[in-house]
């Protein structure tokens, strides 16, 4: 996969390009970002046996934000807000007033000093015939992991997250080709009726479901983030119209661990629709660059009208809690690779952790792709 040479110098002589309304904005394309992802600031998760602060924390979007103005991608554009209609069209509206009302709940319970956390889960065998009444056994009904706390502003900050991929739906409706969803909270591992993995919402799914409903025919769903976007394969594991691909780590090593093996292909009309690329630790842009062929090849046949792409960051060498080594001259690569697929192209923000390198990893995919 040749790819094209980052060069740091001519980036940064490009800046001009950003007041530089007769210069061709070679860099141009629309960025979606709410200021209301700092409402979700959790205080700590549980990791390794102990409560640490929180990985996926309002910086995270704050150092995108500022990459992309200093390369001059953009605009950046607020959100429109959607409502509660596309959310219900893809998540339990139980699931919906759980989320809404869990906070007030909580600190009903045990007071707001502290962010709520599950504490115990069904396991098989044990009856989930009754959603609890009690928001600790409600914590735990609708949950998968102690890592997610819930806050103040949970609901706000995903809904505007949610209505960030939403408006980057419309613009590709509206005939772009491409838009990218800054969005914060993340969201590939929420699933139908449940949240984890730092996701309260599953904004690729939101956006790849406003398009079927928007008249476009078949959508494709490509998730890049280290993790398997157990979720987004939930939401459409019985779905013919809607491919999802997946490169993660394996999950016999690594979180969510229960699910994205490679023998999970999909279920009734979605047989087929659903294909895992799992890869070892220590994966580099060699392994990563065929995994990423062979999902191309994929979204191709399948003959999608259009491709939303879980855009995860933490395939990164630099990443605290992953374990693949990708440079960020590689995610240049990785834009020019999805670029290759040739279908408008609907960037979602998931995870990445390096913080202080997560701008220019994501601002390069990004690069990559408005370059082909
Ligand atoms: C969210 B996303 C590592 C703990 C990991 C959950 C990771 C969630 C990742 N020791 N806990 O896919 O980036
Ligand atoms: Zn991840």
């Amino acid at each position: 996969m040749a790819g094209r040479r980052y060069d740091e110098a001519a980036f940064r002589r490009s800046e001009p390009f950003r007041g530089g309304e007769t210069v061709k904005k070679v860099n141009g394309v629309i960025v979606i970002h709410s200021e209301e992802h700092r409402l979700q600031a959790g205080r700590s998760e549980l990791n390794d046996g102990q409560l640490v602060p929180c990985y996926e924390k309002p910086a995270r979007a704050d150092i995108v934000r500022a990459r992309i103005e200093a390369v001059g991608l953009g605009p950046v554009v607020e959100p429109t807000r959607h409502g509660i209609d596309p959310l219900e069209r893809v998540h339990d509206a139980g699931y919906l007033g759980f989320l809404r009302t869990a906070w007030d709940d909580w600190v009903a319970e045990h007071g707001a000093d502290i962010d709520a956390l599950p504490l115990n889960w069904v396991a098989p065998g044990m009856s989930r015939r009754r959603v609890p009444r009690s928001i600790d056994g409600r914590l735990g009904f609708y949950s998968f992991d102690a890592g997610t706390p819930i806050t103040a502003g949970t609901w706000r900050a995903a809904t505007s997250a949610a209505d960030s991929a939403l408006t980057g739906a419309d613009r590709l409706r509206a005939g772009d080709r491409s838009a990218f969803a800054l969005c914060r909270p993340p969201g590939h591992h929420a699933g139908h009726a449940f949240y984890g993995g730092y996701c309260f919402l599953n904004n690729a799914a939101i956006a790849a479901q406003s398009l079927r409903d928007g008249g476009v025919a078949r959508v494709a769903v490509l998730d890049v983030d280290y993790h398997h976007g157990n979720g987004t394969q939930e939401i459409f594991w019985e779905r013919g119209d809607v491919l999802f691909v997946s490169i993660h780590a394996d999950p016999a090593d690594e979180f969510p661990y229960f699910c994205g093996h490679a023998d999970e292909s999909g279920a009734g009309a979605g047989e087929g629709a659903n294909l895992n690329l799992t890869l070892p630790w220590g994966t580099d842009w060699n392994g990563y660059a065929q995994a990423l062929a062979v999902a191309a090849a994929r979204v191709r046949e399948f003959g999608a009208d259009a491709l939303v792409l879980s855009l995860g960051a933490d395939t990164y060498g630099g990443d605290p809690i992953s374990r693949f080594r990708l440079l960020s001259e590689d995610f240049l690569r990785m834009g020019a690779a999805i670029a290759g697929i040739g279908l408008p192209t609907l960037f979602v923000l998931e995870g990445g952790y390096a913080v202080d390198d997560l701008g220019v990893n994501v601002a390069n995919v990004l690069t990559g792709f408005e370059q082909i």
